[in-house]
């Protein structure tokens, strides 16, 4: 069932770009494209020369969450089990971005509605078009707000903001977005790709186990008091210390050149 063509995948310069491609149900999740970013993602994981990924989406939309055509109630038949699809699908695939060791930038290129405007939130840097939308679209139809919206929204713009976004489903803007600290930028349209793609080559040319150590650093921070991250800062160091990257940016600074970070 793991059907490549609905996510777009290209390799270049350390750069693993994923396309969601549904457009014309302006790339709304079926099973199909859950594996295919599945099998991209294991791919950023395992794979050595991977040292970002670009997530984006194809046409004039990023995604539309669930696709809703799946599961149509006029059909008949015994109410689904959302919380199975959760489990099966959504919830390895956030579990994947958020614990790859490796940076993941987002490029909103236009409407981000429901799990579509959560995953792409749940992203390691996040920039948008300008015309793009984020919309927590769930209470349209009873659902409640998940691929980890109901955890990272509070913590990202605090639960005022977040309560009346999620309960009143209205649209938020990218440069609202922005403004608010939901997302990293909002940039003109037509300058989106390539804004993406210099941060992600920017990354990918970095040294990726301190890049890597840093997002899990800052990820960690919601659930541990300062002394624990204080000891998971002394233990990341540690790590990071020992890699040719580290030794190579210091000698780099030393002899007042820029580094060739190796990616170990
Ligand atoms: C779609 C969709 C879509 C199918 C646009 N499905 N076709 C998790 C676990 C399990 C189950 C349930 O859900 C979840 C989490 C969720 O994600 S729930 C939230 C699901 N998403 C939504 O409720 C958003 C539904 N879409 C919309 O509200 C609008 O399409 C937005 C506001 C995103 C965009 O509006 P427009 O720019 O006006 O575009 P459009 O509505 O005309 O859509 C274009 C086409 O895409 C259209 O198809 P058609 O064949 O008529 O041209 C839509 O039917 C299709 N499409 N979203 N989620």
């Amino acid at each position: 069932m793991n059907d490549a063509s609905t996510v777009l995948t290209t390799f270049d310069r350390g750069v693993l770009q994923l396309t969601l491609n549904r457009p014309d149900k302006l790339n709304s999740f079926t099973p199909e494209m859950h594996l295919a970013l599945r099998a991209g993602l294991e791919r950023a994981h395992e794979d050595p020369e991977v040292r970002a990924v670009l997530l984006t989406g194809a046409g004039r939309g990023f995604c539309a969450g669930q696709d809703l055509g799946d599961r149509d109630p006029r059909k008949g038949g015994p109410a689904p089990d959302l919380g199975a699809t959760l489990d099966s699908y959504y919830n390895p695939n956030l579990r994947m971005i958020r614990g790859l060791e490796k940076p993941v930038i987002c490029a909103v290129n236009g409407v981000a509605a429901g799990a579509g405007a959560n995953i792409a939130l749940a992203c390691d840097i996040v920039l948008a078009a300008k015309s793009a939308r984020f919309i927590q679209a769930f209470s349209k139809i009873g659902l409640i707000p998940d691929a980890g919206g109901s955890w990272s929204l509070p913590r990202m713009i605090g639960e005022p903001r977040a309560k009346a976004l999620t309960l009143l489903a209205e649209p938020l803007g990218a440069e609202q977005a922005a403004e608010w600290g939901l997302i990293w930028k909002a940039v003109d349209d037509d300058a989106l790709m390539d804004e993406a793609m210099a941060i992600a080559l920017k990354l990918a040319a970095g040294p990726t186990v301190g890049l890597g150590l840093t997002k899990q650093l800052i990820q960690g921070a919601a659930t541990r008091g300062l002394d624990a991250q204080l000891d998971a800062e002394r233990d990341a160091q540690r790590q990071a210390g020992r890699t040719a990257d580290y030794a190579e940016g210091v000698t780099a600074f030393l002899e007042k050149r820029s580094a060739e970070f190796k990616g170990r």
